[in-house]
This record gives structure tokens, sequence and C-alpha cells, in this order.
């Protein structure tokens, strides 16, 4: 007999897949491969994705992922897709953060219509320093959280805003560094998950790499299932290699310098040489109104992308 069912896929390990399956309010995983053309680059199951699974009870290896369902988007680092929120979780210390990585990170997420939330863990090793990047991200508007899994900072705040907004089959994951403590606050946030978590090397102070793959957690609110992902460390997001976005499509993702945009001396200002006599994005940062950072951020990324379309 063949059947057919619909669920999400929340794991993937070497072409075996985990599918979640949600009937009459009951929860179960199937295990399954992906057919075929499904397991082709460029139509390749994600983690994420929902997609039907049919089940065919005669043969031993009867049960597939047959169908992938339109993604409302994907993302290559971390590798997810139809995500609504992505926390963004860099560490205050221990590995320092690299702000540029974070606003790379912020603006695919933009781009691709997933809210960004920043999670700043280790406020207790640098509280000035949390307290310092959290008001570059309050400035530019985004939600963002300075919490500690060991001194307790922030959580009740964060896992507040998880149960409020992560409902209803909402997706969303946390992504960053390697040894940041995205695994570790999962678990602090979630006491009946037991995910690995490693201290971070202490001669180079990074990550060792703990969490190895993709897997989506169901959050459950009192009447509602929302799902939240842990994913493996990375640290390079590489804008000339990768297509995330056009040279075009970069402003959006800044929504904090809109409000600027129009009001510079010249109207084809780029925003990224010019003085603060010329050009308003500039002005706006000399006096505090955008973060220097970001705009910094903005600069670099704008000319990687400009570097790619003169070739
Ligand atoms: N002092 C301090 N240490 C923390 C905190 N959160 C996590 N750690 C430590 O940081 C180390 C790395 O934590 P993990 O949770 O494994 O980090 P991860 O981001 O999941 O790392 P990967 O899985 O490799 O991507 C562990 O030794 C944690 O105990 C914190 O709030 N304060
Ligand atoms: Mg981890
Ligand atoms: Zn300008």
């Amino acid at each position: 007999m063949i059947t057919e069912k619909i669920g999400k896929v929340v794991k993937g390990l070497g072409g075996l897949y985990e599918v979640r399956i949600e009937e009459d309010g009951k929860v179960s995983r199937l295990a399954c491969r992906a057919k075929g053309v499904l397991k082709r680059d460029e139509a390749k199951v994600l983690i994420g994705d929902n997609v039907r699974v049919t089940i065919d009870d005669s043969t031993p290896d009867g049960v597939v992922i047959s169908h992938i369902e339109d993604r409302k988007n994907s993302l290559i680092r971390p590798p997810l897709a139809n995500l609504d929120y992505l926390f963004i979780v860099f560490a205050a210390a221990k590995p320092s953060p690299v702000i540029e990585t974070v606003d790379k990170l912020i603006a695919i997420a933009v781009h691709n219509s997933i809210v960004p939330v920043i999670v700043i863990t280790k406020s207790d090793l640098q509280s000035d320093a949390a307290d310092e990047y959290a008001g570059i991200y309050n400035l530019a508007g985004i939600p963002t959280f300075v919490t500690s899994s060991e001194a307790g900072e922030g959580i009740s705040e964060l896992s507040e805003y998880i149960r409020r907004n992560i409902t209803l089959g909402k997706t969303s994951a946390f992504a960053g560094a390697s040894g940041v403590g995205k695994s570790t606050l999962m678990n602090t946030l979630f006491p009946t998950l037991t995910l690995a978590t490693a201290e971070i090397s202490r001669k180079i102070e990074r990550g060792r790499h703990t969490t190895r793959h993709v897997e989506i957690f169901d959050i459950d609110t009192e009447s509602e299932t929302g799902f939240l992902a842990d994913t493996p460390g990375f640290s390079l997001i590489d804008f000339a290699r990768f297509d995330f976005f056009s040279l075009d499509e970069l402003l959006p993702t800044f929504p904090e310098l809109i409000p600027y945009v129009g009001k510079c001396r010249y109207a084809d200002c780029a925003h990224v040489g010019e003085g603060e006599d010329e050009c308003a994005v500039a002005r706006a940062a000399a006096e505090g109104r955008i973060a220097k950072t970001r705009l910094e951020s903005y600069r670099s990324i704008y000319r990687v992308l400009k570097n790619k379309t003169t070739y």
C-alpha cells in the first residue's frame, strides 16, 4: 500500500533525513531518504523544508521524500529553508566578535525577509563590551539581547521573546561562530534539551566546532509549536564567492541608512568615500545617529559587490 504524509525536515545526516510529522495533534519523526532527483545539488533537500513523504510498505526502503514544497527562502550558512527569524549569536568575548560578519548575516537575513535578532552571549566575561555591542544594534533598530548562560543575565527576556514570536509553526535558528555559546544557550533556555557543548581552545580562543549538524527542535508554548534550530559554527561569509544579493540590493539590507538616502549633495552618492559635507549618511554616522561600524560594514560589502559587477 502507498500512503503519503506531509511534514518538515528537522535533521539530515549523510543523506538520511528525519521528517517531523504531526497528525491529529500527535508528533512523530520519520527516518527517510530522498528520491533520486532530490539528491542533486540544485534540488537538494534542506533542513526546514516542508516535504511530502511517500510510504510504500511493499519494499524495505519504501519511505522517501518525494516532493519539496516551494520555499519561502533558503540560506547557505546556516543551511536552512523557510526561516522566519535568525538569531545572530556572538560573544562579548572569547571569542571576540567579527562585527562585519555579524552585519553580513543581518543583511542576508533582511534580504530574505527573515527577522534578524542579535544575541550577545558571555556578558559575564565582559559586560562593558556586551553593552557597547548592544548599543550598536539597538541604534540600528534590531531586537537585541545581552545574555549570559553562566550568570543568567537576559535569559528570561530572550525566552519571553522566543515564546512570544516563534509560535504557530514559525521557524528560527541560532547562527554564529563556533564557541560563542549557541548550544549552551539553547540548553539554558530549554532545559529539556541536552545539546553537546565544549570549551573553546585556550590557545587560539576559538570554538572547536562541537555542533556538527543542523537540527530543528520543537518549541512548545501553551497551545502552539514553533521551531528553533541549533547550527554548526561558521566564521566566513564570502560575498565575493557566493551570490547572496547584488549591489543594487545592498542598501535596503541596512534599513537604518534609508532615511538619509536622497539627502546627499549628489544624487548619485554611493555613501562610500564621500565626506560629511557631501554625504548625509556619513554625517549621520559622524553625529552618532548611525553606528560607525555599521557604515563601515556597509562600505566593505559595497566594495566587494562593486568589484564583482565590473568584471
Ligand atoms: N563564561 C561563559 N561561558 C559560556 C557562556 N555560554 C557558553 N559558554 C561556554 O562557551 C563554550 C562554548 O559553548 P558552546 O555552547 O559549545 O558553543 P557553540 O556556539 O554551540 O559552538 P559550536 O557548536 O562549535 O558552534 C563552552 O565551554 C560554554 O560553557 C556564558 O554565558 N558565559
Ligand atoms: Mg554548538
Ligand atoms: Zn551619501
